[in-house]
């Protein structure tokens, strides 16, 4: 039976909503968007920024929330964008990245997925191995042209099932079995 639910997906960002939403429905949860843009502290830490942005989000929609901050994490760059994937995005691109990097392309994508309420507060963390393909690939949203999951040849883009294992679907399956269980 479908769990009822008034469970809100805050983000400014209907890309994240929408594969969220699939995901979830899978696992009978139901969600709707909630459009904010939210302020994001700085720190290496998803998880910390995580926990920020939801709290922030609950302050202005007083109702059970998940929000979701993600990171790409390129290996020949220590690391980076990581936390400041959405930044790097507007500001240097996919095309930006593609002129970075050399030899080593691995990379991978986590998920960090927050609930919150008046009195919980969790997250689970969906982590992804690929790595940076040599041009973009395919139409799709975000990083999708240019990240190759682990064990495929296509892009995020070309892929018809990304939700059955991005590190979306991870996070938000750590999420499912926790909040089914509340
Ligand atoms: P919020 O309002 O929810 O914060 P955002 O777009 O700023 O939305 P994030 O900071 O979580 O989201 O995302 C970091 C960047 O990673 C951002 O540019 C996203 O477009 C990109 N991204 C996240 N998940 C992705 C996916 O599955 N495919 C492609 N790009 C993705």
């Amino acid at each position: 039976m479908r769990k009822l639910s008034n469970l809100l997906f805050v983000s400014s960002n209907i890309h994240k909503f929408k594969e969220a939403k699939v995901i979830l429905d899978s696992f009978d949860i139901s969600i709707q968007f909630f459009k904010l843009n939210l302020e994001e502290i700085q720190s290496n830490s998803l998880k910390e920024i995580a926990l920020k942005k939801a709290q922030n989000a609950f302050s202005k929609c007083k109702k059970p929330l998940i929000i979701e901050d993600d990171g790409l994490y390129i290996d020949y760059l220590d690391g980076f964008p990581g936390p400041y994937s959405s930044y790097v995005y507007k500001t240097i691109g996919n095309q930006g990245i593609l002129d970075l990097l050399k030899k080593n392309r691995d990379a991978k994508f986590i998920s960090n997925i927050t609930y919150c309420d008046q009195k919980n507060l969790e997250s689970f963390e969906g982590k992804l191995d690929g790595c940076i393909s040599k041009s973009e690939k395919g139409t799709g949203w975000g990083y999708d042209p240019i990240f190759i999951p682990k064990n495929t040849k296509k892009t995020f883009a070309e892929l018809i099932d990304k939700n059955n294992l991005s590190h979306r679907y991870k996070a938000l399956k750590k999420f499912s079995s926790w909040y089914l269980n509340k």
